[in-house]
This record gives structure tokens, C-alpha cells and sequence, in this order.
């Protein structure tokens, strides 16, 4: 199947900028960072590339003297346009980034996106609705500081305003009103993430024995849990979706131009989707067509779960799905808002198991009221149902989540989250993204809990957290994740270029193993 993809009409604005240096932070934190790549920034770089711009990418996943590779970086490209993309967990490292390039280029133009600039801005929007000036004001104020644009919501078509002769120190993408914001019509219409622009070799994973890549299908999820980032940001929350042949076709160039047969769909859930049994069934016809068998793997809502869906999953190649359970207790579920009860989650673990769909459970503790009983009770329900896998984290309460957005200041530099329908309390501890790693899916025996409970001390959740993961591993036979397989690279820092692994260029120009010193 060839699907004519309609080039998206290129921005009728001036920019001042042709050559840009898209960066992507380590991620100290994670086990592996080289598993998945970093997609969000790849569809920048891939509508800069499509509007004729030298576009370079500086992948610092996994690479250990990060520091030393910015500054050669630095000291030999030509670049006058930096723009990075964080998570919450990766700021500290892009602050770093960020002080680099002010001393050694101190009039290059430094452009902040991705998900922890949207999110602050988002809880801040709202302090600012509820009459506050508090923590979000402040990070905001210390990132107009640091960066000269702040892009906020979609990239794809704000980022040539950050590259405008005088751009503004806000472009916001996150508005729906805005032309900026993507519409499902235009997402099907955009290049695929320029992948080429990273070395996709490293980045390993596989489903079931078969190599795999990631992608993400649609955007945003409509639901209101406490604990997930930007249910007040629209790029986060309204639910865009890609045409279902246009999803496939990226499947095919996935499989044409890496030789993959896996693919992890990253799309919050997968059956929100009204059309998922479509793509399922074109995803399956482009099996039949290539004669080749494919293994897929994704998140589903647990309530909006049914025979049907599981049925056509299985037979689009299908057999793991991964579902937010969050918690066995029913007090702890309606605390979250999660609109699934224990009922539909035993359900939804029912109806996997017979269509020959394995489960990873995620579950989290530290929500509000949770205490020993809660915790007791979510080992319980596990051993119960009996998933294929399952993580536990310690949950975070990053700016943009209800948990962080609806709490108030209770005792200096502590935040405190009423639940609304049950009245139970999550404290969490101030901290200053600049400088703290906050994580809270990492390596095991590094946690560190910056909430606490009613009931619960910090310690005391990191202490649960780590004895409910040994004892439902042992109980249910699964063992815990070979954690000494990960990459990480130690640049020499010699007269040779930096490696192709690391720093990629567009127009051909990609720098190979082979030059590489
Ligand atoms: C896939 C995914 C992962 C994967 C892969 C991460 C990766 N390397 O990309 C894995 C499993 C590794 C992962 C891990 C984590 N994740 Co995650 N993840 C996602 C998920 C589901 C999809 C990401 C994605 O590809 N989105 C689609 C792309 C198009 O969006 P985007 O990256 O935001 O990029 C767009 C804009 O932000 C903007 N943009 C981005 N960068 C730039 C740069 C410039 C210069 C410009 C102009 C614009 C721009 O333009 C892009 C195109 O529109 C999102 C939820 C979601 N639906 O987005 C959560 C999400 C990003 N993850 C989240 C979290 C919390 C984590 C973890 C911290 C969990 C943990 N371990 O503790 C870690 C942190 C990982 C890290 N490297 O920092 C939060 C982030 C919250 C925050 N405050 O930062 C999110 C938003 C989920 C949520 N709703 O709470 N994650």
C-alpha cells in the first residue's frame, strides 16, 4: 500500500536562523537510555529539514562526558541555534547544556520545547486562574531566564516562529485556538520523525526476540488522573488522531528502512482510538501483503477493553499489552480518577488472557491516603490476577499533574493535594528542577520518594515500593530486568569528530563511523 503523504505547506514566516543544533539531554536516571529515541524533537527536525534548514542532531542519550561533547560541539560548529527538549527528569542536564552554550556562544539563540517547559507553563496558567503566585511562577520565571524562546504545546509549526528575526520569548503551541496547535487532519499530513538523524543501531529493543522501534500514533489522552502530566494542557489532553493507512505507512518505512518487524505503539491508549479495530485490520492486511509476521506492543484502557479489541490485537500481531492498573485498592481508584474500578481491571486482565494477550500491570504507590493496607492490598489484587509482568513505581508529582496543579503550600517547601471525592491527602516536597533529578521509574534501589502520606513517611513508600516489587516477582516466578545491559558511551575526546552515535547532520552530511576519530 502507498499512501501519497501531502507535504504540510511551509511557513509563510521570515526566519532569521538556517542552521539549527536540536539537542536531546541525557537521561542519567534510566536504566537504558538508548531504548526508546526521542520522537518529539525528531518531528522538529524533520519539518526543519523538509523547509530547507541544516539541521543537526546532538543525541546525548547515554553518553556519560555529555559535558565534553557539548564543548567540542561547541568550539567547532558553526551553529547559532540551539534548541533543546526536556522532560522534568532531564532539566537538570539541560541546564548544564544551556550554561555551556551561554559562556562559550554568548550570542547564539537558545530554544527550550518538549514537556517540562508545556507543563510548567500549563501549571502556571492555572496558579495564575486560582489568584497564586507559587512554585510554577517561579520555574517559569528562572526558565525565561535561561532560555531567550520558550515553545510550549506542538513544535512542528511554532518552532519556525522561534526562529524569526525577533521571536517572542513565549510560542505557544499549546493553544487549540491557535493556528500553532495540530490539528488530527494536519497530523496525518506531517513527515514521519527523521529518525536518520539519529544512530537508530544503538537504540535497542525487541518484542518478543523481534528487533522493534517505537512510535507514536496519535496524540493525547482525555482522562484526569492525579498523578499524569497535563491534564490542563491541551497538547496532552485533546486526542488527535492519524489516519489509519497513514500509521501503517509509517510501519512500512519502518520495516523498509531499518528491517524491523516490531513496533511499540507510545500512544497513551491505544483504544481511544474510535478506529483502533481499523488500523488493527489494515495492520493485519500489510502483514498478509509482505508475508511477513509483525510484533506489536501497547497501552490500553483497562475499562474500555473488550473482546473485539483483544481479538483483532492478537491478529495484528499483538501479545503483550501494557494497562495502568495503578492500584488494587477501589478507595485508591476513585481517589485517582482513574474511571476504571478493581472490577474492570480484573475484567480487562480476563479478557487479555483469552485472546493470548500477555500483561504488564503498572501500578503505582504513594497517592493520596495510600498507607500499608492500601499497598497490602495492591500485592493482593496482583497475585490474584496473575499478570505476565508488572512495575511498581513511587509516583511523582511533576507541575502540570492535578497532584502537583490543585495542592497548596501547607509548611514551607511542602505542597499539599486534597482528593476531591475522597478527601485524602498527598504531601509532596518543592524542588528545584534546575538542580534535582526527580524521577520515579528508574533503577531499582535508587528511588528516592519526594511525596509522603497521611500514613506513610517517604522512606517508608520507598521501603513498600521495594518489598511488594520482591515479593510479587517471587510469588508469580518473574524475574527482575538484567539491569547491566545498558549502553553508555564515554566519548574520547581526541582530534576526531564526535561520532556518528552522537551527532548527526541533515543534507547528507551525516558523519559516519568511519570518518568519526
Ligand atoms: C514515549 C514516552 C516515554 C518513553 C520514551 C521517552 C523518550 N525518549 O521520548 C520512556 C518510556 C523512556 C519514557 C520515560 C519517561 N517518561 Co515519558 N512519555 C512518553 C510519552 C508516552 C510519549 C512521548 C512522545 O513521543 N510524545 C509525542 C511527541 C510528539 O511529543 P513531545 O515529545 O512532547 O514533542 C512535541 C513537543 O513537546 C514539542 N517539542 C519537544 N521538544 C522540542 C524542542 C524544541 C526545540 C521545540 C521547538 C519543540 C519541542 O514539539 C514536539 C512535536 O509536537 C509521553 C506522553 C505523551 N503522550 O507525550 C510521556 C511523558 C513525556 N513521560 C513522562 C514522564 C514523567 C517520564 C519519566 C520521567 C518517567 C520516569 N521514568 O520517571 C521518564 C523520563 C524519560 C526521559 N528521558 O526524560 C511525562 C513527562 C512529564 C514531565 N513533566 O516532563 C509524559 C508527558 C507523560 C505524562 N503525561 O505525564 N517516556
Amino acid at each position: 500500500m502507498t499512501m501519497k503523504i501531502v507535504p504540510p505547506p511551509r511557513p509563510k514566516i521570515a526566519v532569521s536562523m538556517q542552521r539549527v543544533c536540536l539537542i536531546i539531554p541525557p537521561s542519567i536516571f534510566l536504566l537504558d537510555e538508548r531504548v526508546f529515541m526521542t520522537l518529539g524533537i525528531l518531528k522538529i527536525a524533520a519539518m526543519l529539514e523538509q523547509a530547507g534548514f541544516a539541521v543537526e542532531v546532538l543525541d546525548l542519550s547515554g553518553v556519560a562526558n555529555y559535558e565534553e561533547v557539548v564543548t567540542q560541539h561547541l568550539a567547532r560548529s558553526r551553529t547559532t541555534c540551539y534548541g533543546l527538549t526536556a522532560t522534568t527528569p532531564q532539566m537538570p542536564a539541560a541546564s548544564v547544556i544551556q550554561r555551556h552554550i551561554r559562556t562559550l556562544r554568548p550570542d547564539a539563540r537558545i530554544i527550550l520545547g518538549g514537556p517540562h517547559v508545556t507543563l510548567i507553563h500549563a501549571a502556571r496558567r492555572h496558579e495564575a486562574t486560582r489568584h497564586l503566585r507559587g512554585r510554577a511562577h517561579r520555574a517559569w520565571e528562572q526558565l525565561e531566564e535561561m532560555f531567550d524562546v520558550l515553545v510550549i504545546g506542538d513544535g512542528e509549526f511554532a518552532v519556525f516562529h522561534a526562529l524569526g528575526p525577533q521571536p517572542p520569548k513565549l510560542v505557544d503551541g499549546d493553544n487549540p485556538a491557535s493556528p500553532l496547535f495540530l490539528s488530527s487532519h494536519q497530523l496525518a499530513h506531517l513527515p514521519f520523525p527523521a529518525r536518520h538523524l539519529v544512530d537508530v543501531e544503538t537504540y535497542r529493543y525487541s518484542i518478543d526476540g523481534v528487533r522493534a522501534l517505537s512510535m507514536i500514533a496519535q496524540l493525547g489522552c482525555p482522562f484526569g488522573c492525579g498523578f499524569c502530566g497535563g491534564r490542563k494542557s491541551p497538547m496532552l489532553r485533546r486526542t488527535r488522531m492519524r489516519e489509519a493507512g497513514h500509521i501503517v505507512e509509517e510501519m512500512l518505512h519502518l520495516h523498509t528502512t531499518y528491517g524491523v518487524t516490531g513496533f511499540m505503539l507510545y500512544d497513551d491508549e491505544l483504544n481511544v482510538n474510535p478506529n483502533m479495530l481499523e488500523l488493527m485490520r489494515l495492520i493485519a492486511a500489510a502483514q498478509r501483503r509482505l508475508g511477513v509476521e509483525f510484533r506489536l506492543r501497547g497501552f490500553v484502557k483497562a475499562e474500555l477493553f473488550t473482546d473485539e479489541q483483544a481479538e483483532a490485537m492478537f491478529n495484528a500481531g499483538f501479545r503483550w499489552i501494557l494497562v495502568g492498573f495503578e492500584s488494587g485498592h477501589e478507595r485508591i481508584l476513585a481517589t485517582i480518577q482513574k474511571q476504571a474500578s478493581q472490577a474492570d481491571n480484573t475484567r480487562c486482565m480476563d479478557i487479555a488472557k483469552r485472546h493470548g494477550l500477555k500483561v504488564k500491570a503498572l501500578m503505582s504507590i504513594g497517592h493520596p491516603g495510600e498507607s500499608p493496607d492500601t499497598v497490602q492490598a495492591t500485592r493482593d489484587w496482583l497475585l490474584a490476577v496473575e499478570p505476565d509482568d508488572f512495575d511498581a513505581t513511587v509516583i511523582t508529582t511533576y507541575p502540570g499533574t492535578p497532584y502537583f496543579d490543585e495542592a497548596v503550600e501547607t509548611a514551607s517547601a511542602v505542597w499539599t493535594y486534597t482528593s476531591p471525592k475522597t478527601g485524602d491527602r498527598l504531601h509532596s516536597l518543592e524542588v528545584d528542577y534546575r538542580e534535582t533529578v526527580e524521577y520515579y521509574k528508574g533503577i531499582p534501589g535508587h528511588y528516592r520518594s519526594y511525596v509522603y502520606t497521611d500514613h506513610l513517611t517517604g522512606d517508608d513508600l520507598v521501603r513498600l515500593r521495594d518489598r511488594l516489587e520482591a515479593d510479587v516477582r517471587s510469588r508469580l516466578n518473574i524475574p527482575f530486568h538484567p539491569s547491566a545491559a545498558s549502553i553508555r558511551f564515554e566519548h574520547s575526546m581526541g582530534q576526531g569528530d564526535i561520532p556518528a552515535s552522537i551527532l548527526r547532520m541533515s543534507s547528507g552530511t551525516a558523519v559516519t563511523r568511519a570518518q568519526a576519530g
